[in-house]
């Protein structure tokens, strides 16, 4: 028998499905929409990898069964063609950005297309295209009109390499560039920002409300990073400033020694001694090279130098030294400290190093413990040496403290946030151009919404990053006229984020072909938010941020009535090779053309699918393909030994059901239905491989096959093997005699009566002597079972005449006669 020829059935089923339209979704039919996204591809380069397919394939089969389920699913696919990937691609092969781009996208698409998903096309997004950008700058320009947006100058992240600045979403937690691993260092530049920390408690508060994974809810809440604290306001001695201290602790205030200023505080150079002077700037600039998750990494050295002024104690009036060290952040809190060594162990280290004073105000709960000598007591404790409160529990003294300063006016309770508003320019070329003006005369002049978009010129000639954009030097684009006044001005040299790209992607995708809005109200408010999402948890802290952030501030200034871009949120695990995160930087790609060439895509599906649980991963090996491309010739033997035959069963020819078989289908169909939903590819198709199996059993005894049952029993396998190989559905489908796609046709039902008829044996026992076995569904009652028992033969020879005394009677397992 002919091994499956998947080549000729592939192309077959994608052509009919291209030429019919199959998934076109009828936006207007709205009673059961599901919107099943998944996250879009960035082409920088041409070729789709395995991790693709990893995130691609299954999550078509989780929409293919949805669909299949009577929803009216939506599954749309576009590019993120903007960025660094695609312009450093560019910029290593010397091709202009806009074409290698164009051309990976044009691959790309091809390839996509092989996984046979039912994308529709119709709605496809290129988020380099002016059609799409146009609606990003729009979008810039909302927030802009509404205070979102804005330009300051401040300490940002910089990456040599990239030649550009860095959101810290993008810095690794070892400090370096996500993309070049190159060390980030720090610069002073005037940049666009928007106030994302506006949100902050709406995007903490949301998290309660989506079904999203923990771990990723999880980090969002760190990255936001509310804390609730005192702000305690220290004067500085014979000064008039003042210094604003956040902290935790208000119960160790009486054992604050010194205070430490982050070096780029702008009170530094106002109180700084003349002596001091030399050492403070010396100190200042070498902070300038280092990035700020450097700075606050724990086990580094803590270093810093004295300023020479004092600052006063608002509890006793101590009179402590004010220095300035770069393990405090400008950005964090009020970017100064009130330093307790006793308690803070950081402070600790800092004050044995420069040999500054440790005062201990807070005592272990539990008499019987030791006070700490050689470290800081960081636990919550009992208060001694703090005057009016001593003898207080730092619970205690947490609010006594924070009242007591209230009222006197030297601070309060306060709420600091881990989360910086997020820093969108970037000094690079292929982005979406900032729509703002420079006019000499009017200042700052945002591009009127009518002269969108601000196409980026694509006939540049060096769009090499140089530290600044590459824009700045393209005359063509960068002078212009004011807007509103006409004389000579400048456009804004940087472009955009791509993440301001992805921010709002999925809001365009139901609009995709509509172009004189971003996106129609109508479809939006009949198809967002997204129903269930898919990609991968890398994106946890930057992309489902700034998503969920854009999708609140368009519902605060009332363009969309949700605040929540995605209901269900499900992440693909990792993919390893060799115990080793498969990646583009690391080089450990592998490449799936030749296994799709060899397998087809449906193997192929089918292999990711059953390699390991879909959201733990796995460690890949094409071992296993082999395996499944077996699995896939047997259900082909078997259909093509029997359609011919089967075909010509009549409608409602009388069946003759195995309930071996019968109760395998029915189970498959339960099993395979919960695992579907659950995103557990894997579960399920083994049950569908032990459902083939029993149906090789079945068809083996070729004289007890009942055709119009084998029909009804491999249609159903048909429809459940459909979303995992829907090629291979399609064309099985058609064989059993079927017009129409497959993925019209209802999903399985199963039959809880079938599961629950499972059969059992049960002995049967005379005076606990072995008599005969019973066959009964599980969990036969006892009367049943009895009754059943009694109508053996041996049995009922056994106790005629006699009488029954009692009957034991163990559940699916042995009734015993005593007489
Ligand atoms: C005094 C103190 C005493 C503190 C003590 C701790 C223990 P979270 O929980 O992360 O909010 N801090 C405040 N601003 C800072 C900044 N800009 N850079 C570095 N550290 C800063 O941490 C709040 C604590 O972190 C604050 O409480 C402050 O140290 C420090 F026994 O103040 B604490
Ligand atoms: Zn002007």
């Amino acid at each position: 028998m002919e091994s499956y020829p998947f080549k000729s059935i592939e192309l077959k089923w994608r052509q009919r499905w291209e030429d019919e339209k199959t998934y076109r979704t009828d936006l207007n039919d709205v009673e059961r929409k599901l919107y099943v996204l998944v996250m879009y591809s960035y082409p920088s380069e041409k070729k789709l990898h395995i991790g693709h397919w990893w995130n691609y394939g299954p999550t078509d089969t989780f929409a293919r069964f949805r669909r299949m389920q009577g929803y009216n699913v939506f599954e749309p696919m576009g590019f993120d063609a903007f960025g660094l990937p695609a312009e450093n691609y560019a910029i290593k092969h010397g091709v202009h950005p806009a074409v290698t781009t164009r051309e990976s996208v044009g691959y790309i698409r091809e390839q996509l297309k092989q996984i046979g998903a039912m994308y529709d096309w119709s709605k496809e997004i290129d988020t380099s295209r002016p059609e799409y950008y146009r609606w990003t700058q729009w979008l810039f320009l909302q927030l802009f009109h509404n205070g979102a947006a804005y330009r300051k100058r401040a300490p940002v992240n910089w990456c040599p390499k990239c030649a550009t600045v860095l959101a810290n979403e993008q810095v690794t937690a070892g400090g370096t560039c996500e993309r070049c691993d190159t060390k980030v260092t720090t610069r002073d530049l005037e940049q666009w920002f928007f106030r994302i920390t506006d949100f902050a408690d709406q995007l903490l508060e949301g998290l309660e409300r989506i079904d999203w994974p923990e771990a990723t809810k999880a980090v969002q809440r760190h990255w936001i990073g509310r804390s609730e604290g005192t702000e305690i306001i220290f004067k500085v001695d014979g000064h008039r400033e003042e210094i604003r201290t956040f902290t935790t602790r208000p119960d160790t205030l009486f054992g604050v020694t010194y205070i430490v200023l982050a070096p780029e505080n702008e009170l530094v150079e106002r109180i700084t001694t003349p002596q001091c002077r030399e050492e403070v700037e010396r100190y200042v600039s070498s902070t300038r090279e280092k990035s700020e998750i450097e700075r606050i990494t724990l086990d580094k050295a803590k270093e810093g130098v004295f300023t020479g002024a004092y600052a006063l104690n608002p509890a006793n009036g101590d009179r402590v030294p004010i220095w300035i060290a770069d393990y405090v952040l400008e950005t964090y809190g009020t970017g100064a400290v009130m330093a307790v060594p006793a308690h803070d162990q950081r402070d600790f280290d800092f004050a044995a190093r420069y040999g500054l004073d440790v005062k201990w105000v807070i005592r272990p709960k539990n008499p019987h413990d030791k006070p700490f000598v050689d470290r800081a007591f960081e636990e919550y404790g009992v208060m001694h040496d703090s005057g009016p409160f001593d003898g207080l529990t730092s619970e205690q003294g947490i609010t006594a403290v924070t009242r007591w300063l209230e009222e006197r006016g030297s601070g309060g309770a306060a709420v600091s946030y881990r989360l910086r508003d997020w820093l969108v320019s970037r000094q690079r070329y292929w982005g979406a151009p900032i729509p703002i003006i420079y006019c000499p005369a009017c200042g700052l002049v945002p591009v009127p919404e009518d002269q969108l978009p601000v196409m980026l010129p694509e006939e540049i000639e060096n769009f090499t990053p140089m530290g600044t954009s590459p824009l700045g030097a393209c005359e063509e684009f960068i002078k212009t006229t004011c807007p509103q006044c006409g004389i000579p001005a400048r456009r804004d040299p940087d472009t955009m984020d791509t993440f301001v790209d992805s921010s709002w992607y999925f809001l365009r995708y139901p609009s995709a072909d509509i172009h004189d809005k971003p996106w129609d109200e109508d479809l939006t408010r009949k198809w967002l938010p997204v129903d269930v999402y898919v990609g991968g948890p890398e994106h946890s802290s930057g992309h489902l941020i700034y998503a969920r952030y854009i999708t609140k501030f368009l519902n605060s200034i009332g363009r969309i009535d949700f605040d929540e871009p995605c209901i269900r949120l499900v992440h693909q695990g990792i993919i390893t090779y060799r115990g080793q995160r498969m990646s583009k930087s690391k080089g450990n790609v592998v490449n799936p053309d030749k296994l799709i060439d060899q397998y087809g895509a449906d193997c192929f599906r089918l292999y990711l699918m059953f390699m390991g649980d879909y959201v733990v991963g796995g460690d890949w090996t094409d071992e296993g393909i082999i395996g499944i491309r077996r699995f896939q010739n047997r259900i082909w033997r078997l259909i093509n030994t029997w359609a011919a035959k089967m075909r010509s069963v009549a409608v409602g020819q009388p069946e003759t059901v195995d309930r071996k078989v019968e109760r395998t289908l029915n189970s498959t169909i339960k099993a395979v239905t919960f695992d579907l939903e659950r995103f557990q590819f894997n579960t399920a198709i083994s049950r569908l491989m032990e459902l083939v199996n029993r149906l090789y059993l079945y068809t083996n005894r070729s004289e007890e096959v009942n055709l119009p049952f084998l029909k009804r029993v491999i249609e159903t396998m048909t429809l459940l093997l459909g979303p995992f190989a829907p090629h291979m559905g399609e064309e099985m489908w058609e064989m059993l005699g079927h017009e129409g796609s497959l993925f019209d046709q209802p999903w399985p039902k199963w039959d809880e009566q079938v599961l629950k008829e499972e059969q059992v044996t049960i002995v049967v026992q005379v005076n606990g002597k072995l008599s005969g076995r019973i066959e009964a569904p599980q969990g036969i009652d006892e009367q049943s079972a009895v009754v059943r028992a009694m109508a053996i033969a041996k049995v009922k020879r056994c106790i005629s005449g006699k009488k029954v005394k009692r009957v034991v009677f163990i559940q699916d397992k042995v009734v015993n006669i005593v007489i």
